[in-house]
């Protein structure tokens, strides 16, 4: 035997790259590269994919469940979820029974197949997920302009001429809600074919060294900047390339005149951006040939993060670069049927007990999970699921939260790790090893600068008795629906389902079929592998069970294109995608002109005078969990306090002073960092660390514990029409620390 070779799409961040996996006789992954044959990644490759084998073979990662925080067996571990669950829905009913659902979930193939199932049966609506400390406020910017949260324009990358980048720092995260494998080769690109780069960012960034341009902003007032971009086109008479979505468009003249007052002079000061430089902006937008704008998690955790989100697009609208190549394009995902029509975009169905705050795509903000755990009373949240998240450390004030996880009557996680959050929890529910699990990326693909399929099959066979992630999470939507059995059954429901309905629609490729028939054609894989060989059938790739010989199967993704499948550069889809009531492009929804008053009164505020805070990542870490990996945490810290040299100065705060840094939810103390790459008045801490907490197994990291940033972010400040977090632009004062 000896070595050999598997492949697989590394799960860790957005970027896709496909990975080559060496293994030894025992299933021991012994080396990383990037597969040099996937069509989308090409062999790229960053450090954190590159030690994957380490993370997989964490001797900390947990093998078995935790019940009562002992090693157990999978019964008595179901057995003890099923009892305790049962207990507190019979005494507290079911709104007491919280989920929480982290990124990983995202990242994997299980996740979006079965998370929501559990949710489902439970039938609470006290769901809560890392979707608001992230991208919530696109999908309502999205959902209110296209009646799809989910359909997110990606910017094209490998064919625009002028991009303007807010908020996002792709050469440390390789990119977000646009999945592009080599980000950083890719803006290269833009640059070396004669293109500009735009960076708008209060730091300046390894990715706005690299471009053409950078724009240091005030923490939290891109909403201005973006409200005087707009102005500009339209008092300059710069929206005419918007022409071919002519008759596809309401809203432009609500939209012109909510624009009138945010004139480049008066956000100049507030943003901290020339007035000058807004305007010579503005008109590069309009005149470059195919220009895009793409705003991420730096506009979305502000107190406008909604409004930020829709204004990016609403520049893509304006300067004609909607859906037209090299602009800002849907993708077209292999899994996603079309022929499905969509119910339009709403918010607010239900209401946070305690803070009565909207539940938007059938979440509450994970700000206030907190507040109804602790808060007594008729459906307060006595029990927690979580899956692949560390709230814990991830969400804002999340001591408050920490101390409240510890309080509830039942806690069951599914994590492979004993971490920050899930020593709260009774049983722990490890899923196996990323080289046992199998992978499409059905979250991703959706984002992605190409259109892209590829499913990784597991480098390593589980053992026989040993649940997969698939598995755990059935057999927990089952156990949550009071009918604990195979959780086989489940697929086979939801197959059922689907087909029945795919039968009966008239656009579907599968029209007046047998569902029985149909059933008997699907992959012979695991019931998992079924659901994904269905999806991709009916997809807009698929081979329709048959209506379309050569089209798409699962069996065909994975034996004809085991690295991957290029499905060919995106295509303009706008009249697929759009699903809103008036069948147009919505440029000025009501709630959101209603939320430019918000803004429109802030023009007025004085200046803020003290320090705010911001966030940043670095390329070797991702959010809180790989700092158990030697080879991340190897070398200086990273978990400093940047801060601009003036700032310090006047503080008297030197390079690797201890800093106290105070807000309204309390003090956290990091080592200064002073930096020019900081503008003045702003100071920067990442998020992820502060693995010091007794009662968690993750060695590695709690020796480079760092400190949790969020132990100063505010659960009160969201963004209205998201419920997202804040976590930028946080008031702060600082004070010098003696050792
Ligand atoms: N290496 C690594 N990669 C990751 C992750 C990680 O933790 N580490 N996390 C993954 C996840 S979950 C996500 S969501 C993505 C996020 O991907 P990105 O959006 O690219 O995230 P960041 O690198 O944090 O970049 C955000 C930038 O916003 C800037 N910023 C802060 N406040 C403001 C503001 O008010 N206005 C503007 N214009 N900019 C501001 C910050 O300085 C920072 O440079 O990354 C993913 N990839
Ligand atoms: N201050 C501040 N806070 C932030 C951010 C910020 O920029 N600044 N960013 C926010 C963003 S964008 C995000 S996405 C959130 C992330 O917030 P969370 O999703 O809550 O946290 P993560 O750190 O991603 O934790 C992931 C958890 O999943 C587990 N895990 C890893 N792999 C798997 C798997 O295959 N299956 C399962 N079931 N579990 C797995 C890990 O052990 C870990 O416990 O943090 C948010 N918090
Ligand atoms: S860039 Fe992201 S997907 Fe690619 S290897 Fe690194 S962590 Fe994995
Ligand atoms: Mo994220």
């Amino acid at each position: 035997m000896g070595e050999r070779m598997a492949f697989r799409t590394c799960p860790l961040c957005e970027a896709l790259c496909g990975l080559e996996l060496t293994l030894d006789d025992a299933g021991t992954v012994t080396r990383v590269r990037g597969d040099a044959k996937d069509p989308f990644s090409q062999g790229f490759i960053c450090p954190k994919g590159a030690t994957l084998g380490s993370l997989d073979g964490d001797p900390d990662r947990l093998a078995e469940p935790l019940v009562g925080g002992a090693a157990a067996g999978w019964d008595e571990a179901f057995e003890t979820v099923r009892r305790e669950l049962a207990a507190v829905i019979a005494k507290h009913g079911r709104d007491s029974v919280a989920v929480y659902i982290g990124n990983p979930t995202a990242h994997s193939l299980a996740g979006p197949l079965y998370a929501g199932a559990i949710v489902k049966a439970i039938r609470t609506r006290n769901m809560f997920s890392a979707s608001t400390a992230d991208q919530m406020p696109k999908h309502v910017s999205c959902g209110h302009m296209f009646g799809d949260p989910l359909a997110i324009p990606v910017p094209d990358l490998d064919r625009t001429d002028h991009l303007l980048m807010l908020g996002a720092n792709p050469l440390e995260s390789n990119g977000s809600l646009c999945s592009a494998p080599d980000f950083p080769g890719r803006l290269k690109a833009i640059r070396a074919r004669g293109g500009k780069v735009v960076v708008v960012d209060p730091r300046r960034t390894r990715t706005a060294a690299l471009a053409d341009e950078h724009l240091f902003i005030r923490p939290g007032t891109d909403a201005f900047l973006l409200m005087a971009l707009v102005h500009t086109l339209f008092a300059e008479d710069l929206t005419a390339s918007a022409e071919h979505l002519a008759g596809r468009v309401n809203g432009l003249d609500e939209l012109r005149g909510l624009a009138v007052d945010f004139a480049p002079e008066r956000v100049a000061e507030i943003t901290g951006v020339p007035a000058g430089t807004i305007r010579r902006t503005a008109r590069e937008l309009a005149a470059a040939g195919r220009a895009a704008v793409y705003g991420r998690i730096g506009t979305c955790t502000q107190a406008y993060g909604t409004l930020n989100s829709w204004l990016v697009d609403v520049l893509n609208v304006l300067t004609g670069n909607l859906d037209r190549p090299g602009g800002a394009m849907f993708p077209r995902p292999a899994h996603a049927p079309v022929y499905r029509r969509k119910k339009p975009f709403t918010t607010g169905r239900w209401r946070s007990r305690v803070r009565g705050l909207p539940e938007v795509s059938g979440e509450l903000p994970v700000a206030t999970l907190v507040d109804e755990i602790e808060t007594p009373g008729e459906g307060q949240v006595k029990a927690l699921i979580t899956i692949g998240g560390n709230p814990a450390l991830s969400a804002p004030n999340s001591d408050r939260l920490d101390r409240a996880l510890a309080g509830l009557e039942f806690m069951v996680s599914v994590d492979p790790y004993l971490n920050e959050t899930t020593r709260h929890a009774h049983v722990v529910l490890p899923p196996p090893r990323p080289a046992q699990t199998p992978h499409y990326d059905l979250a991703l693909v959706g984002l992605a600068v190409r259109n892209y399929a590829r499913f990784s099959v597991p480098a390593v066979p589980l053992p026989d008795g040993r649940p997969s992630e698939a598995e755990i999470l059935a057999r927990l939507a089952m156990i949550a629906s009071g009918t604990d059995g195979d959780p086989a059954a489940l697929d086979e429901l939801i197959i059922n389902t689907t087909l029945t309905k795919a039968a009966a629609s008239a656009g579907s490729p599968v029209h007046g079929r047998d569902p029985e028939e149909l059933r008997k054609m699907l992959d012979s894989g695991t019931p998992t592998e079924q659901r994904l060989d269905m999806m991709l059938r009916l997809g807009p790739y698929g081979d329709g069970f048959g209506a379309e010989a050569s089209g798409l199967t699962l069996t065909r993704l994975r034996t004809e294109h085991p690295h991957g499948l290029d499905l060919g550069a995106l295509e303009p889809r706008l009249d697929e995608v759009l699903c809103t009531t008036s069948g147009r492009v919505e440029l000025c929804p009501s709630t959101f002109a209603a939320d430019v008053d918000r803004l429109h009164a802030a023009l007025n505020d004085p200046a803020p005078t003290g320090m705010l805070l911001i966030g940043r990542r670095h390329l070797r870490s991702n959010n809180s969990w790989l700092h158990n990996v030697p080879e991340l945490v190897r070398g200086s810290n990273t978990c400093t306090l940047q801060l601009n040299p003036a700032d310090a100065e006047r503080l008297g705060i030197s390079t690797g002073d201890c800093v106290r840094v105070t807000s309204r939810t309390g003090t956290v103390e990091a080592v200064a960092e002073p930096t020019d790459t900081v503008m003045p008045g702003v100071v920067s801490l990442p998020h992820g660390w502060g693995h010091d907490r007794p009662g968690t197994r993750t060695e590695v990291a709690h020796r480079n514990a760092g400190v949790n940033v969020n132990s100063v972010t505010d659960d009160q400040e969201i963004d209205p029409l998201s419920g997202n977090a804040v976590f930028n632009g946080v008031p702060v004062t600082l004070e010098p620390v003696a050792r």
